[in-house]
């Protein structure tokens, strides 16, 4: 059985297997949760990106690729790119599910038993945050029930208070 926990802070502080990134398609950095684990992970993680741009071009929304971390406390970032949210009748759904489930594929194929996951989209993307937590669970959910025999533990992390609350009681439920 997976576990599933929930923490509030700083994903670049969580020692896993793998923490996942929302970056952008350019997979060269931003702002949010993805300059923090740019910054934090010091040059390593931007040489890798772009050696991936270089050899497969950019990351098609929905899609991720994986890299070292760096000096980060983990083995791998797996970054993953989220849809921008545009009114919801724009496969936002699809693509913020696909997120999660790429990103699960990417960390069974390489023997993570640790991921963690940020809130991915609900930022600089505008994701409305009680949307993106159901899909983000039920995903996760779905994943685990039906792909997973190696995944020990999946973590949400929030660095947000709402998103937080969010989390707690849809998983609490
Ligand atoms: N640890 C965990 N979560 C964090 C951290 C952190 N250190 N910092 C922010 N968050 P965002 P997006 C949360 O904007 O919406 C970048 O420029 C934040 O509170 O980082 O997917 C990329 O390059 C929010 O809940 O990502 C893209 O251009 C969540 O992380 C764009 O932003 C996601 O917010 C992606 O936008």
């Amino acid at each position: 059985m997976t576990k599933i926990e929930l923490i509030k802070g700083d994903i670049t502080k969580i020692t896993a297997d793998a923490i996942v990134n929302a970056a952008n398609s350019s997979l060269l950095g931003g702002g949010g949760v993805d300059g923090a684990i740019h910054r934090a992970g010091g040059s390593a993680i931007l040489d890798a990106c772009v050696a991936i741009r270089n050899k497969q071009g950019k990351c098609k929304t929905g899609e991720a690729v994986i890299t070292t971390a760096g000096n980060l406390p983990a083995n791998y970032v797996i970054h993953t790119v989220g849809p921008v949210w545009n009114g919801g009748a724009k496969k936002e759904e699809e693509l913020l599910r696909n997120c999660y489930i790429n990103s699960l594929g990417l960390a069974v194929e390489h023997n993570v038993k640790t991921i963690a996951f940020p809130n991915i989209s609900t930022g600089i993307y505008h994701y409305p945050k009680d949307r993106a937590a159901d899909v983000a669970i039920a995903s996760v959910k779905e994943f685990l029930e039906t792909n997973n025999q190696t995944i020990g533990k999946v973590i949400f992390v929030c660095f947000d208070d709402e998103n937080y609350t969010l989390y707690k009681s849809i998983l609490e439920q």
